[in-house]
């Protein structure tokens, strides 16, 4: 840790003394040819990395900037972003320098950039003292309803006591974190994964960083195992998921390739099956599903059962640690277990406008797709939740793309009913011990601003709170299920703290831009209301 953070500010103050000092080598004479790659290595290398790899700041490669739009760009170059080290060029640059700069990093590099096991390895910083760390809080609150809650803003992390909601610690994250942060079995660590593949394992008792990683150079989430022992990330850049021991000490690097090692793909998402000791990797570009199981005392765990028709016996030696490959008929982005973690409910984002979407209905212990989805649109099925409706075990799951909710019967498949909201969107929650859940319509420009609440029992939305013009997004249950935080998703934004009985409004905590937040209990007793 305390290398980098020693250089970091000597970089910074070289870059400022080097341009203060006037050292304009890579600026171009009015009508000369403008040296782009030149420009980057004198204002940008020192924090983005003369490989665009990233540093202080996120790695500029056109992976990591797909969602960056150019217009975007071109006025971060110029005017900086607030609350960072990302300082504006304006003054300092031509228009024209401006625009070619920002052209410059949606070019991909040549030749493509490696990471290595030597790179992980290399990358990983850990704080020896930590296990000298008391083993109890260091703070007054109720550990199991510790929130954690992921500012976007400015890229830091508060804490926030659940029962008294305020900020307990506030403390700076990691470039864009995405995925749900994911905790040790006793709630004591709490790891992040950044868009630019940094692993940040992170002490909530203690309040301090213990340990960090570069798994990748553009990384989807992480996954921690039930046990607590390993850490796995799954990445787009390279093509590999990347297994950890709990410190984050490299354990195995997983190439993302098809059997017959001809294909090549990004890696979609990891998650925890916990009753089966495994990971579940989902590829983007290879239609295959793979497990991975970290049960050291009954590898392989569903033998016998298993005989893959396509590709025989290859498949039906899968090991302790190694992948046991499902195949598919379409790849899968993201997905939703059953209760019991046998099935895997998994769709795909179409690859073009109009392309209709394939959900699947996976048995991990057949290995085969076992019945079509009936969800239409894009479901986000990262953020279903089950719950029992009349006697049946259900699902339900929003949609990215039209403005519903999607219940699903979890033992014929059937589809139970379609909840009209009033937008597309991105997440819904509930608690076991709530009548209600709750779904966002973020991603609809009119209703990005309404929270619809749905009765569990009679399927119908029963209410809707609103920030009129605002987004509001994503919400938790706290431990007990007796309130909701939602995130009033804007830069001087807030957690709202609504009363999960009758809907109204009970405290306000500005947060900048919260994207996400997550309860200790509800997430380590995986809780059938919450994302796992
Ligand atoms: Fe996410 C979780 C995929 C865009 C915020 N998102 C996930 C997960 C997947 C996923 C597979 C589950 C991983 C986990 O929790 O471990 N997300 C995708 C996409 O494919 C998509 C549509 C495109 C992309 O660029 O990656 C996408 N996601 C977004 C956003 O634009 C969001 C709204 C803002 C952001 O910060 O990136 C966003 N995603 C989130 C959040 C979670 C998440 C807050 C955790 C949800 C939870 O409550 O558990």
């Amino acid at each position: 840790m305390k290398t980098i953070l020693l250089k970091t500010p000597l970089k910074l103050a070289l870059a400022a003394a080097i341009a203060s000092l006037g050292l304009d080598y890579a600026r171009a004479e009015p009508g000369a040819a403008i040296d782009a790659s030149g420009l980057y290595q004198q204002y940008c290398a020192s924090c983005h990395g003369a490989q665009r790899l990233g540093g202080m700041g996120p790695a500029l490669l056109p992976e990591s900037l797909e969602r960056l739009r150019k217009p975007e760009a071109l006025k971060v170059i110029s005017q900086g972003r607030a609350a960072t080290q990302m300082q504006g060029f304006a003054e300092r640059l031509q228009e024209a320098e401006i625009k070619a700069l920002a052209a410059y990093i949606y070019q991909p590099v040549t030749p493509a950039p490696q990471w290595s096991d030597a790179d992980i390895s290399a990358s990983r910083r850990f704080d020896v003292s930590s296990s000298t760390w008391p083993a109890r809080p260091q703070w007054r609150a109720d550990p199991m309803n510790l929130f954690v809650v992921v500012e976007g803003g400015d890229h830091h992390v508060s804490l926030v006591d659940g029962d008294k909601f305020e900020p307990i610690h506030r403390f700076a994250s990691r470039f864009a974190l995405h995925g749900g942060p994911k905790f040790s079995p006793d709630g004591r660590y709490v790891y992040f994964g950044s868009r630019d593949g940094w692993i940040s394992k992170y002490d909530l008792w203690n309040l301090k960083l213990v340990a960090e990683v570069r798994a990748g150079l553009n990384m989807r989430n992480v996954a921690v195992s039930a046990d607590g022992r390993w850490v796995m990330a799954a990445n787009y850049l390279p093509h590999t998921a990347v297994l950890f021991d709990a410190d984050l000490n490299l354990v195995k690097r997983f190439d993302a390739k098809s059997l017959d090692g001809q294909q090549s793909s990004r890696v979609s998402a990891v998650y925890d099956a916990a009753p089966r000791h495994s990971f579940v990797v989902a590829l983007k570009d290879v239609a295959e599903l793979w497990e991975i199981s970290y049960d050291e005392g009954a590898a392989p765990i569903h033998d016998g059962l298993v005989h893959d028709y396509r590709m025989g016996e290859a498949l039906a030696k899968p090991g302790y640690l190694n992948p046991r490959r499902t195949p598919l008929e379409e790849a899968l982005d993201d997905f939703f277990f059953d209760d019991s973690y046998r099935h895997v409910l998994g769709a795909a984002r179409p690859r073009g406008d109009g392309e209709a979407m394939l959900g699947q209905v996976v048995n991990l212990d057949v290995r085969r797709k076992i019945a079509t989805l009936p969800i239409a649109g894009m479901p986000h099925l990262g953020s279903g939740i089950s719950f029992n409706w009349q006697g049946r075990r259900v699902m339900a799951s929003p949609n990215l793309k039209d403005g519903r909710i999607s219940v699903v019967d979890m033992k014929d498949w059937s589809a139970v009913r379609e909840i009209a909201t009033p937008g597309p969107g991105f997440f819904m929650r509930s608690h076991a011990r709530s009548r209600y859940a709750w779904a966002d319509s973020m991603m609809s420009a009119g209703a990005k601003d309404t929270l619809s609440i749905i009765d569990k029992q009679t399927l119908e939305v029963v209410a809707q709170v609103r920030e009129p013009g605002k987004t509001l997004a994503h919400v938790e249950f706290t431990k007990d299920g007796r309130h909701v935080l939602a995130s009033l998703w804007e830069m001087d934004g807030a957690l709202i703290v609504y009363d999960a009985a009758n809907f109204k409004e009970v405290k306000r905590v500005p947060m900048s831009k919260p994207v996400g937040k997550y309860n200790v209990w509800n997430k380590i007793s995986r809780d059938e209301g919450t994302s796992h």
